[in-house]
């Protein structure tokens, strides 16, 4: 009787020649010599531990528990023990201390991007509450008081599991979603205590909610006098305390979300009911104060929605030889073969977009980033952030589509994958919102104008071994999304601006993608084919 050999998980890092080409593009050979043992030892974990507690969390889904036997409440949330096992992992690895390293400065990001691509797939999301915790350490660093700063940031940077805590970030409400300036929660002061407050509303939405601290906003109360609005927003940092009981201080657990995918994720409805919490940065510079905040969470979106299509990638490569239909393995039928070889072109393609920007934001925390190179940074953060989302639903579900019935059923342990990668377009902004957001980044100082003219250049340079047609339709496609902007902003007709935002974005994305593969091909005879791909399937003649 005939039994197929399932597929496995391969050691993303032996495996991976896009991540191996970037990493060598990108760093000097002497980090790289540093680090690649340790990225290798982390591909080998790929196939093994992670795997063993991704399925254990998995199969384990947070509990919550809103009383005690006694009938006092105490809202506990009962995670998987896989849960943090994979939370000491991530301290050990280094995956949020990596970022704030003065070791390999300014490269510190890509070697971050680098753990991250590798665990990201293969932690049950805990890639979530690492992003939450990276932006915190972030913005404290940036706009805390010395005592908070020194007393949570070694800690959120730490790689000794004891210390390690994480952060979660209490943004949506009911009332605001994605226009954040309709937030209603209030902060009171504590009378005699500086910058000490105490919170009363309801978070809609908050992820990571079993984490030691969070950063939130709040409007401070002043009777008459309250700000509506954005403007009048403030961030608070709340660490999270229970009493000796174990009941939940200033927070009430409403109930636990019932969520498409990232089951293994705590994601949680709060009422603050006299939170306290204490200010950061200045009072109504919330949005600003925190968009330092949603551009690493960004980033740590487009990297994981990178290793989602790199798991699902190289699974569905793997499974190829494994199958055999119409009397050879799959891998070897020329539109099989075809069809891989595209999902590798978008897979290289994401990473290069999420490895340019680390490499920026790791200059730009070194201090070393140039004007141009912050403008740039400013709108490749919402790009990366809005085409990977975008592109991992696409790529893993054709990659689910190469397992045939097989990919629709649940215990492969492959339809999860599907439901898991639909959270990154949504997750820390949508399409629809993050293109807005390049609109918005323009008019404030001309991040987009700067990006294509880099684009542009860097497009016309590109090496003579790449075919002369393909450049050339990617030299039109920066071309033509710079006109099709100028034209509407010069017309003055901002709602078709805004209506043709997500298009010009996209097609912007891939149009970069593109260019840092083909830039990757003076080094990597593989990205040669993987540029023609890229152009041919998103700027010349997409077809489904
Ligand atoms: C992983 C599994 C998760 C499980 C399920 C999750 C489900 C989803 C749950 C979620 O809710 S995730 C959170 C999703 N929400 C967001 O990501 C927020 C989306 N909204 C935006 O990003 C809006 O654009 C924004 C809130 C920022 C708009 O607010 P405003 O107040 O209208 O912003 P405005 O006036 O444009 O900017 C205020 C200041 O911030 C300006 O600075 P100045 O006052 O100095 O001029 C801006 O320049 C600055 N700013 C805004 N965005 C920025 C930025 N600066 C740099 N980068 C940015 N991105």
């Amino acid at each position: 009787m005939f039994i197929q050999d399932a597929p496995q998980v391969p050691d993303l890092f032996a495996v991976d020649g896009p991540l191996q080409a970037e990493l060598r593009r990108r760093l000097p050979d002497g980090v790289l010599a540093e680090i690649a043992p340790e990225l290798a030892e982390m591909g080998q974990d790929t196939t093994g531990p992670l795997q063993r507690w991704m399925r254990a969390a998995e199969a384990q889904p947070p509990e919550h528990v809103p009383y005690d036997p006694w009938g006092r409440r105490v809202d506990e949330i009962r995670l998987s023990p896989a849960w943090k096992s994979l939370q000491d992992y991530a301290a050990t690895r280094g995956i949020v201390a990596s970022g704030y390293r003065e070791q390999h400065r300014p490269f510190h990001r890509i070697d971050q991007a680098a753990r991250l691509y590798l665990f990201a797939a293969n932690s049950a999301i805990f890639a979530c509450p690492l992003a939450m915790t990276d932006a915190a350490a972030r913005v404290l660093l940036d706009s805390a008081e010395a005592p908070l700063r020194e007393r949570l940031f070694p800690r959120l940077t730490s790689q000794d599991p004891q210390e390690f805590i994480t952060s979660g970030q209490w943004m949506t409400e009911r009332s605001g979603g994605s226009d954040v300036g309709g937030t209603e929660t209030i902060a009171r002061p504590v009378p005699g205590e500086e910058g000490v407050f105490t919170l009363h509303g309801v978070k809609w939405f908050t992820s990571s909610t079993t984490s030691e601290m969070a950063l939130t906003l709040a409007r401070i109360d002043a009777g008459e006098g309250t700000v509506a609005g954005s403007r009048g927003l403030t961030v608070f940092a709340v660490e999270v305390t229970r009493d000796g009981a174990g009941a939940l201080q200033g927070i009430q657990v409403n109930r636990l979300k019932d969520k498409l995918g990232t089951k293994a994720l705590p994601t949680a409805e709060l009422t603050l009911d006299g939170l306290r919490a204490t200010q950061i940065g200045e009072t109504g510079r919330g949005v600003a104060t925190i968009s330092t905040m949603l551009n690493i969470t960004r980033y740590y979106n487009a990297v994981s929605s990178a290793s989602a299509m790199a798991k699902a990638v190289w699974m569905a490569q793997d499974y190829a030889k494994r199958r055999v239909a119409f009397g050879k393995p799959i891998a070897q039928q020329p539109l099989h073969q075809h069809t891989l070889n595209c999902l590798e072109a978008e897979l290289h393609g994401g990473l290069a977009l999420c490895m340019e920007v680390a490499q920026l934001l790791g200059k730009q925390e070194a201090g070393q980033a140039s004007e141009a190179e912050q403008q740039r940074l400013r709108a490749l953060v919402p790009l990366a952030k809005l085409t990977l989302g975008k592109q991992s639903v696409s790529v893993v579900s054709e990659a689910l589509e190469c397992f045939g019935g097989a990919g629709y059923v649940e215990d492969t342990g492959l339809p999860g994958m599907l439901r898991d990668a639909q959270v990154f377009p949504i997750w820390e902004g949508t399409t629809n919102v993050l293109s807005l957001d390049l609109l918005r980044a323009e008019a404030r100082g001309g991040a987009f104008s700067a990006l294509l003219a880099d684009l542009s250049a860097r497009a016309a340079d590109l090496s003579a071994r790449l075919d002369p047609r393909a450049k050339q339709a990617l030299v039109d496609a920066i071309e033509r999304v710079g006109k099709t902007a100028a034209t509407l902003v010069s017309g003055g007709d901002k709602a078709g601006l805004e209506r043709y935002a997500r298009r010009l974005a996209l097609t912007t994305g891939y149009a970069a993608e593109a260019l840092f593969v083909g830039e990757t091909a003076a080094g990597d005879v593989e990205s040669i084919d993987r540029f023609q791909l890229l152009v041919e399937q998103r700027l010349m003649a997409p077809l489904a």
